[in-house]
């Protein structure tokens, strides 16, 4: 008779301490872009904190004129896990992330998490992003795959949510529910695979900019269901500019992966024949 199988059933301990100890992870670093969030920073400081208790936090705030900095200046004083990083003017979310990944990746970070500073992204669902991000090199907080939410938002924000991540879909072939969102975790190996310097996009649309280069050099990305909350302080920065930006610069990209296919297409026929001695 055959030895019996070894059983592999995890047991209930690990786990749980699969969502509570990050250790293999290494160094955790959260990115919280500010402008204009005084009244929302020290609150979702301490539940970042709370939640995950050894993880970093660094506050990227470009000059807010209602005094962020100033208030982050002083979480910093009061905790060794916070940092900050004061930017000469708003320069939008992609210029903010892209410092604040140079400067994770200077100082040793090994995952580098982005999360709005305006409560949407809650940090107690940060434990489940990071546990797919043991089995991926980018992990999406996504609003449009099953389980995953939107509270308090009206249709017609829901109605650009959907269909930018489907335009996406559709021009750039990126099978991703959500291209837009801005709660993520990369591994910092990912980011350095990147050519970082090269993205030049400033709003929503940084956000497809990334996952499309992750996936175009065949990296593991996994969707986790989350949900968003809409900000109950504060004003959001969403504008007409920010979707247009997304929208010609999607269609741009788009086009252009179709010419190269079809380039390529036209290289493989071309060789095929002369293969053949035609
Ligand atoms: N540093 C920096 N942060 C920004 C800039 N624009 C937006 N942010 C921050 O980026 C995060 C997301 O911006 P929001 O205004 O909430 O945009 P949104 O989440 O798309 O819009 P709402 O859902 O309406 O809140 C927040 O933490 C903002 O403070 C910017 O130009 N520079
Ligand atoms: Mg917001």
């Amino acid at each position: 008779m055959s030895e019996a199988e070894p059983k592999h059933e995890p047991s209930t301990e690990v786990a749980l301490n699969s969502l509570t100890d990050f250790s293999d992870l290494g160094n955790i670093l959260v990115i919280l872009p500010t402008y204009n969030e005084r009244e929302n920073l020290p609150l979702i400081t301490a539940r970042i904190r709370k939640a995950i208790p050894e993880i970093h936090v660094l506050v990227a705030d470009d000059n807010s004129p209602d005094g962020t900095g100033k208030i982050a200046d002083d979480l910093v004083a009061a905790d060794d896990h916070i940092h900050v990083m004061h930017r000469l003017g708003k320069e939008g979310l992609g210029a903010a992330y892209l410092a604040g990944f140079a400067w994770g990746l200077e100082n040793g970070y090994d995952v580098l998490v982005e999360m709005d500073a305006d409560g949407s992204h809650q940090p107690e669902e940060l434990p489940r992003l990071l546990d797919a991000l043991r089995n991926a090199d980018l992990v999406l907080g996504s609003r449009w795959v099953p389980g995953g939410s939107v509270v308090n938002w009206p249709a017609s924000r829901k109605f650009i949510s959907k269909g930018g991540s489907w335009y996406s879909r559709t021009a750039l072939g990126m099978p991703l529910r959500d291209a837009t969102g801005g709660y993520r975790a990369f591994r910092a190996s990912t980011l350095r695979a990147l050519d970082l310097d090269g993205v030049g996009s400033a709003g929503y649309v940084f956000q497809v900019d990334l996952a499309y280069r992750v996936m175009q050099s065949g990296m593991r990305v996994r969707e986790v269901p989350i949900e968003f909350v809409e900000r109950e302080i504060g004003e959001s920065k969403m504008s007409g500019n920010i979707v247009y930006e997304a929208f010609w610069k999607v269609t741009v990209w788009g086009a252009r992966e179709r010419f190269r296919k079809a380039g390529r297409r036209r290289i493989r026929t071309m060789k095929a024949n002369r293969d053949q001695g035609w």
